[in-house]
């Protein structure tokens, strides 16, 4: 088995801010600002300036500018941009109040032109005094991995509201007040999150209960809580003029937990949408901001759901083109979310880029055309990224998916010819084989077993199943799913549901038949029993998998009405419902059960 980085979860737990440090941030009256270097490569580095308030008194609106020799930025994030040199960075509204003690961030790629990365100074007002300078990264191998990076920012959300004195629970790095009431799992008493002193207690050293806040604890970025808040009020005001919505009415529920990454020592996920694709997680609108709410509240990792694919970041053999990808691992990174890469290499037809589907060459001469990408995509995210599929859906029932222009060309042996150039790539992070319908057990998903049981005998490196998990409310059993989960503990593999969606209804049942026959509203009883199907899924996923091979449990997007099943599967003939929240980014039943599961609490 392969030796990983330690990370551990929760918001505690601050997930690979990935600053390349540095920096040196002049005190001033009322903030400074520093101009980090967050990732350094040949041709290019993405920056972040962080502008700390540092006063006594709110910053309301800020604005700052630099000037480099010969660097050149080539897209920003999570602020305005304008001017080319100097450039001038202002805020976007939702992030440009900095209460007295938090930061923001926002980010930007830079092209270095064929020089160095420079260390401009950063002005503004708001850097009071207008000096600032910073030292940046040297190399790519500088940059903080993500453990590395948690002493960077400090200032707690958790402990905010947790008294400094007497006994509290220190949840994974996170203090909490003890439940005087709940007696296991988690609480909600008193208007705010606690854990039951039984369930605090059944923590691995040095946490559990401590005495007055005395244990040295980790905390969360005050930038989170801060432009969550700010976010928070933007959305719900405005959330009703989005456009994408195609339904609003679905029940929501108040959640009885604050966060459901707080409740999982594993990652708790969510694919979104980034770069150019609609609905974006990064654009500067309602649906954008809501999202952005939602995530930084409830999720401690993403995925791409389509950025990092092939087609998208090496379009020309040789030419890769990181800045939409970069954008996004820097967003998540920043904000205290890790990333889970999808996908390495995927045969499927319109994500294998072009040159790569005319290439003509001998199997050696395609080996090395696909180590290329593997390593090109897998060394530009190393240190960023906690894990890869590397090879996604390779197998059919009957064996290894022989329509894939890679199986063609190499046979199975690209796949493993993957995972050794995304091991030698990026030793840190875990590596899995990533598959839909094996939750069912055989025949495809013994197809899959008996390649990692090669694997693991030969040493090739792979961490973890990926089970992608497209289910249906009444598809496949939880008996189904245990036995799955249990073969992979056996052989030692992590275990990681990479794709986890429920639509309330299945059109491969024979009580499906559209238009006469289906489920047409989001009733309270079709609610209830996608509550009761999440939470007993991940209630099987805890009760089956044990605490170190847990890999994650990944949703498969943001909100309803951008599910990826309402076309792909539902060939757009009506609403579907399959996620955690509604298209108002309210949380829904479902939200309330994957919590439940969390907190052992029973699925009801
Ligand atoms: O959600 C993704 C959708 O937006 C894309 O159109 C589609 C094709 O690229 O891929 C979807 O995601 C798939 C994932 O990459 C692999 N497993 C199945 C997912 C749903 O089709």
């Amino acid at each position: 088995m392969f030796s990983k980085k330690i990370t551990t979860w929760g918001t505690g737990a601050l997930l690979g801010l990935g600053l390349a440090m540095g920096s040196v941030g002049v005190q001033a009256q009322t903030g400074n600002c520093e101009y980090l270097v967050t990732n350094d490569w040949n041709s290019g580095l993405t920056g972040a300036i962080r502008i700390s308030n540092t006063g006594d008194s709110a910053i309301d609106g800020w604005s700052v500018s630099w000037e480099y020799d010969n660097n050149q930025v080539t897209n920003a994030w999570n602020t305005q941009l304008s001017g080319s040199n100097p450039y001038t960075a202002s805020d976007m509204g939702w992030n440009g109040t900095i209460q007295p003690g938090q930061s923001v961030e926002f980010g930007f790629q830079v092209n270095k032109n064929g020089g160095e990365a420079e260390a401009p100074e950063v002005t503004g007002d708001v850097c009071a005094g207008g000096t600032s300078s910073s030292a940046p990264a040297s190399s790519s191998s500088s940059v903080a991995t993500s453990s590395e990076a948690s002493s960077a920012v400090s200032s707690s959300l958790a402990s905010s509201s947790v008294p400094s004195g007497g006994e509290q629970c220190d949840w994974y790095g996170t203090l909490y007040p003890l439940c005087q009431t709940t007696e296991s799992g988690w609480g909600w008493e008193s208007n705010e999150s606690c854990v039951a002193r039984s369930t605090c207690e059944s923590q691995p050293a040095p946490y559990g209960v401590v005495n007055g806040g005395s244990s040295a604890s980790s905390s969360v970025s005050s930038s989170v809580s801060s432009s969550q808040s700010s976010v928070q009020s933007s959305a719900s005001s405005e959330s009703s003029a989005q456009s994408s919505a195609s339904s609003s009415s679905a029940p929501s529920d108040d959640l009885t937990f604050e966060s459901l990454r707080n409740l999982a020592e594993f990652p708790v996920g969510v694919a979104v949408p980034a770069g150019n694709e609609t609905n974006s997680i990064l654009d500067d609108d309602p649906t954008g901001e809501g999202q952005r709410e939602i995530i930084t509240q409830h999720f401690g990792q993403i995925t791409a759901g389509n950025i990092m694919k092939m087609s998208y970041l090496h379009n020309q053999r040789g030419n890769f083109t990181f800045g939409n990808a970069d954008a996004l691992v820097d967003w998540a990174l920043s904000n205290n979310i890790g990333v889970h890469g999808h996908a390495l290499v995927w045969h499927s037809e319109y994500q294998v880029p072009d040159w790569m589907n005319n290439f003509q060459g001998t199997e050696e001469e395609w080996v090395e055309a696909l180590r290329e990408h593997v390593i090109g995509v897998a060394s530009h995210f190393a240190g960023r990224v906690d894990s890869w599929d590397v090879v996604n859906e390779a197998f059919v029932d009957e064996g290894y998916r022989t329509d894939s222009i890679f199986y063609e060309n190499m046979g199975e042996r690209y796949i493993e010819e993957a995972f050794i150039a995304a091991n030698e790539a990026d030793p840190d992070a875990d590596l899995y084989y990533n598959d839909f319908s094996m939750e069912n057990g055989q025949p495809k998903f013994d197809n899959a077993m008996a390649m990692a049981r090669d694997f693991v005998e030969r040493d090739i490196p792979i961490d973890g199943i990926g089970f992608q998990f497209h289910v249906f409310v009444d598809w496949p059993s939880t008996s189904a799913m245990r036995e799955v989960f249990s073969e992979v503990v056996d052989l030692g593999l992590k275990v990681k549901i990479t794709e986890l969606d429920i639509p309330v209804n299945n059109p491969y049942s024979d009580n499906y038949s559209y238009p006469d026959n289906y489920i047409s509203e989001y009733t309270d009883e079709a609610a209830q029993a996608q509550k009761e199907r999440y939470c007993s899924i991940v209630e099987a996923y805890l009760d089956e998998v044990p605490p170190e091979l847990r890999g994650g449990v990944t949703v498969w997007g943001v909100f309803d009405s951008d599910s990826w099943l309402i076309e792909q599967t539902f060939d757009n003939n009506h609403d579907e419902w399959p996620l955690l929240f509604n298209d108002n980014f309210e949380p829904k039943p479902p939200a309330q059960g994957v919590g439940d599961a969390l907190m052992g609490l029973p699925c009801q």
